[in-house]
């Protein structure tokens, strides 16, 4: 039976339906594997079940030559380098669909938080400083009738993008190519330059993959752009904001507030951060309820049985650009 390695712990039920088809290396402690024991699992593997947080390189490629397919958990994949899986015939697929609507309520969950201060409201309360209730206390800024910005406007965009109608939100987006009309029409959408949507935005969401051409996409000029009056919402991935320059921007209060989900060197944040009431923080958890978390899980593995139980194109594969 081919062998397949699951890295981190998944749902039982994921488990369940990869036995059926291989014989499975699993996870279930959720050990925290040091490189040479993860290197040593995956050395006869021809499958491996990856997590979001595995960086597969050469390196990671050379300790399993039998490798014919990665299957992340996870719509992004910039934790793998596809054009070495690629050189050596590894598939890569990935879990796109099943996280839209959850990471879309979690964007606009940070983006209320952010807007209204609604932590640092908690940290006051929990501090005993609630002594009254008074006019001018901890305002905020309105989302009603508010202009969001999204840079990326893929189906994670558009997701939010229905939910921001609901807001009486005005939609602006930037992206490489233009959506259809009747998108456009359907989510009340403009299509804008960047510098355009910076200074026109009282919300500005990243919603675009990690790339060596998003890197720092976000960083002092474009943050200067921004309203003094706006929040910065990343739902994306660490390294396409500058978190320096954002931290600099959050301190001298140029822009209102952010929320962010992800951080450049995640699960390390520049602890600066954390020093700040105007941001709200939280792990990398865009994904995480647990009906989500399940299908991206059962993706994962749907598309290791279909490539090589059962011989068939996978389901997501990933192409290398
Ligand atoms: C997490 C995500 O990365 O799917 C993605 O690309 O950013 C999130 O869903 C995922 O949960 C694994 O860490």
């Amino acid at each position: 039976m081919k062998k397949v390695v699951v890295t981190r712990e998944v749902f039982k039920e994921t488990i369940d339906f990869l036995v059926d088809h291989f014989e499975v290396v699993p996870n279930q402690e959720d050990r925290l594997f040091d490189q040479q024991e993860l290197f040593d699992r995956i050395s006869d593997a021809e499958g491996i079940q990856t997590a979001g947080s595995d960086l597969v390189n050469d390196k990671f490629l050379d300790a399993a030559p039998q490798l014919k397919i990665i299957a992340n958990t996870a719509v992004g994949y910039n934790n793998i380098d596809v054009q070495a899986c690629s050189r050596r015939g590894v598939v890569v697929t990935n879990t796109p669909g099943v996280l839209d609507e959850c990471v879309a309520d979690y964007a606009i969950g940070l983006m209320i938080s952010a807007s209204r201060r609604i932590g640092e409201g908690e940290r006051y309360l929990r501090a005993g400083q609630w002594k009254a209730m008074y006019l001018k206390q901890m305002l905020g800024l309105d989302i009603n009738g508010a202009t969001l910005g999204l840079i990326g406007f893929g189906r994670i965009g558009q997701a939010i993008a229905r939910r921001a109608k609901g807001f009486g939100m005005r939609v602006l987006y930037h992206t490489r190519s233009r959506v259809s009309e009747s998108v456009e029409r359907q989510l009340k959408a403009t299509q804008v330059d960047k510098r355009h949507l910076l200074q026109q935005s009282d919300v500005v969401m990243l919603i675009l993959p990690y790339a060596k051409d998003t890197h720092h996409l976000i960083g002092e000029q474009e943050l200067q752009l921004m309203k003094s009056k706006s929040v910065l919402v990343n739902i994306a991935r660490g390294g396409i904001v500058d978190d320096k320059a954002l931290i600099k921007a959050l301190k001298q209060k140029t822009i209102f507030a952010a929320g962010l989900d992800v951080y450049e060197g995640e699960p390390q944040l520049d602890p600066e951060f954390l020093e700040l009431e105007n941001v709200v923080l939280s792990p990398h958890i865009g994904s995480a309820s647990e009906p989500t978390r399940r299908a991206m899980a059962m993706t994962a593995a749907k598309n290791l049985v279909a490539f090589l139980a059962n011989g068939d194109k996978p389901i997501n594969l990933v192409r290398p650009n």
